[in-house]
């Protein structure tokens, strides 16, 4: 699976990367996300600052990352990380954001302001983007453990946003995090994460709760005690990831502007 997806090829020449799009709610797992895939790509375990446990998002800045070093070349793959969805109106990113996000509008660096969205006339504004800067998969990241008690408007704020890709037909995914806290046996046994009726329970909570279909929910563990580099860790998050970036790039074979 690594060297699939270090060797894949974007069918539309003229696209370099393909763009993913994290989004959930405050430490849901979205920075650790990409720790993990920086971890298993780089072959040793990555450490971001940006990962932390805090009330409000410790990520504040929008921020791209990529995978890979200039020693053995880089993955034709984007990882954007945002702040994350509160309930309320003045605080969480801003659901306007992440639709201007979604299109491409949205510049690197852009400190989001839960009080006001990103308007045109600010120059983290990208007035006219092109298929390069739009996203190409949005990537809901939720806790398992968290998932039944999500608020109501949490909810409706990630169905809003959901609403929209649908109508960009732009592919839509949930990272089910944190399957260890939930599920004892999948503590001990990685493995026996899909053989687990709770954790099967909990993708269909996620089903229900953002009416995206069981084939797109994937359960992953992310790297935040280990020592060492853990085989069954990256095997659940390659896998998850071999089928994104395919869907990521159907969506930009399909497109045109
Ligand atoms: N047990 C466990 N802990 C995790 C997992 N993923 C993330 N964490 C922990 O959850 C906490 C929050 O993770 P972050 O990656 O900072 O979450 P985030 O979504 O980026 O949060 P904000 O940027 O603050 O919105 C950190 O302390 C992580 O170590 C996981 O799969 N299992
Ligand atoms: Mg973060």
């Amino acid at each position: 699976m690594i060297r699939e997806l270090r060797d894949f090829n974007i069918r539309r020449e003229e696209v370099e990367q393909l763009n993913f799009l994290l989004y959930g709610p405050v430490g849901a797992g979205k920075s650790s996300v990409i720790n993990t895939i920086k971890t298993i790509f780089e072959r040793r375990l990555y450490i971001n600052c940006l990962a932390a446990e805090g009330s409000t998002s410790q990520t504040i800045y929008y921020k791209k990352c990529e995978v890979g070093n200039s020693k053995d070349g880089f993955l034709p793959f984007i990882f954007n990380d945002i702040m994350g969805v509160e309930e309320g109106d003045q605080s969480g990113v801003h659901t306007d954001d992440i639709i201007s996000a979604l299109k491409g509008h949205v510049k690197e660096g852009y400190p989001f302001n839960p009080n006001s969205p990103l308007t045109e006339l600010n120059h983290y504004y990208l007035k006219n983007p092109s298929i390069s800067d739009r996203i190409h998969c949005l990537v809901y990241v939720i806790q398992a453990d968290k998932i039944s008690m999500m608020d109501e408007d949490t909810i409706q704020k990630m169905q809003r946003v959901r609403e929209e890709a649908k109508r960009m037909a732009l592919p839509h995914v949930i990272l089910m995090t944190r399957v260890d806290t939930t599920c004892e046996m999948t503590k001990k046994d990685l493995r026996s994460v899909y053989k687990s009726k709770r954790i099967n329970k909990k993708m269909e909570e996620c089903r229900v709760a953002l009416g995206v279909q069981k084939s797109c929910i994937f359960p992953v563990k992310n790297y935040y005690e280990e020592k060492d580099i853990n085989e069954d860790i990256n095997c659940l998050m390659l896998d998850a990831l071999t089928k994104i970036v395919h869907w990521a790039d159907d969506y930009v074979a399909e497109y045109s502007s």
